[in-house]
């Protein structure tokens, strides 16, 4: 029986607009979640201990990233070595540099020959000796339309065509490992990739391009024992059957607010020939929590505003405030009591909709098709605005002086010499700007 923790989608050093400054170190309290989780999988790892360590893929945000992240990298990995514990790391799409070949952010990690680790940036069959038996790890990182095609093969076709071509492709080259297999060993298959049927998690918005889709049936081989995966950060097992288990742990840590509900952790496997067992291990991620209120029909928005707070489990948690009132209601709200009753939240941000403006209808008059002059439009804007009655005077005056010393500079440009234009195109601007500046005013 060989036991084998399997992580993905660290992504450290992401998220920091999550975080505060930690004034003790200088760095980044987002920084220190994603090492604290990171830390207790690989405490589990070491405490279990297990014999191997699958990485799935996505270490950092991008392929450069600051020598203090890669640091912190580091420091929790090589302690896997130092426990004498087999690690796979998997390239994935984040890990990937655009320029040259095997410039991959995990690279480093094999030239420097650190002793059982293995870089999985190209489709090939590892044969790992564990304390507990050999296992076999076919890694597939995440495939780029350069990895397989060549340029002209893509030329005009469409991007569903391109996501058949490099199907086709990788189906030969996989069943090229699965032959070189030895069938008396347990076999995982690593791979970082977007199944067909995987359900999306924040790594959507994450993806640098758009990616391929890989069909389930081509990862449910009776080949192989296990699939683990990365990419999608939802953990979530995609066969039914569980022959295999095709699973993806998931992040470690919540990226963002499109994780706020998911569970985040690690996967615990036991596997030996023809059979896996597999056990998701919660880890203790930062919560995230959204309120989510609208007071427009309070007559108190304050008090109603403190309650939907007071409702959550705020207490370090990193917060957002969304709250939808009416213009008229803004006088009404204390910021600094809602500043404070945030206070307790690990880090918050407050976001104000004003509904009153979005939903006012558009006035008849003003509606496309319909073309009228500046001061009309004005005009007919003001009648409809109550509120803006007592200074309505003065704004038709500020207006019609706009307008005019506008016309009358444009006239005395148009008499001068060529070398105006400058000027005048810098009035045209400086006039959209100021009735840009004024209607934000209204
Ligand atoms: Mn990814």
């Amino acid at each position: 029986m060989i036991k084998i923790l399997h992580l993905s989608d660290i992504h450290l050093g992401s998220g920091f607009s999550h975080g505060r400054i930690n004034p003790t170190t200088g760095l980044n309290t987002r920084l220190d979640d994603f090492v604290n989780t990171l830390s207790q999988c690989i405490d589990r790892a070491i405490n279990e201990p297990v014999d191997l360590v699958l990485f799935g893929g996505d270490a950092f945000p991008d392929a450069t990233p600051p020598p203090y992240v890669q640091e912190a990298f580091a420091a929790q990995f090589r302690r896997l070595v130092d426990a004498e514990i087999p690690t796979v790391l998997l390239v994935g799409n984040h890990d990937q540099h655009s320029q040259g070949n095997g410039g991959a952010s995990l690279c480093i990690y094999r030239t420097l020959g650190v002793p059982g680790f293995i870089v999985g940036d190209t489709i090939n069959t590892h044969r790992i000796q564990t304390r507990s038996g050999p296992v076999q790890v076919i890694t597939l990182p995440w495939l780029t339309r350069s990895t397989l095609l060549a340029r002209p093969e893509t030329e005009g076709l469409a991007l569903s065509e391109v996501n058949q071509l490099l199907t086709s492709r990788l189906e030969p080259v996989l069943e090229a490992e699965i032959r070189r297999l030895d069938p008396q060993v347990p076999t995982v298959l690593l791979a970082h990739l977007m199944a067909d049927r995987a359900n999306l998690g924040a790594e959507r918005f994450l993806a640098v391009g758009k990616g391929f889709t890989i069909p389930l049936s081509m990862l449910t081989r009776p080949y192989f024992e296990y699939v683990a995966l990365g990419h999608v950060h939802r953990h979530q097992n995609l066969n039914p059957s569980n022959n295999p288990p095709v699973i993806y742990p998931g992040s470690i840590e919540r990226v963002d607010f499109s994780e706020e509900k998911e569970d985040k952790g690690y996967v615990l496997v036991q596997l030996e020939k023809g059979r896996a067992e597999w056990e998701f291990c919660p880890l203790p991620a930062r919560v995230f929590c959204t309120i989510e209120v609208n007071v427009c029909q309070a007559a108190d928005p304050q008090s109603s505003l403190l309650k939907a707070i007071g409702k959550k489990e705020i207490a370090d948690a990193v917060v957002r405030l969304i709250y939808k009132l009416r213009s008229e209601q803004l006088d009404l709200i204390d910021n600094g009591a809602i500043h404070q009753a945030l206070s307790k939240a690990h880090s918050y941000t407050i976001r104000p909709e004003l509904v009153s403006q979005l939903a006012r209808p558009r006035l008849p008059e003003l509606g496309a098709g319909s073309s009228i002059n500046p001061i009309d439009a004005l005009k007919t804007y003001l009648n409809n605005r109550q509120d803006l009655k007592d200074i309505s005077a003065e704004m038709m005056e500020a207006a019609q002086n706009l307008l005019t010393g506008f016309s009358d500079r444009w006239l005395e440009l148009e008499d001068a010499e060529e070398d105006s234009e400058e000027e005048k195109q810098d009035l045209g601007q400086l006039a959209g700007g100021n009735t840009e500046a004024q209607l934000r005013l209204l």
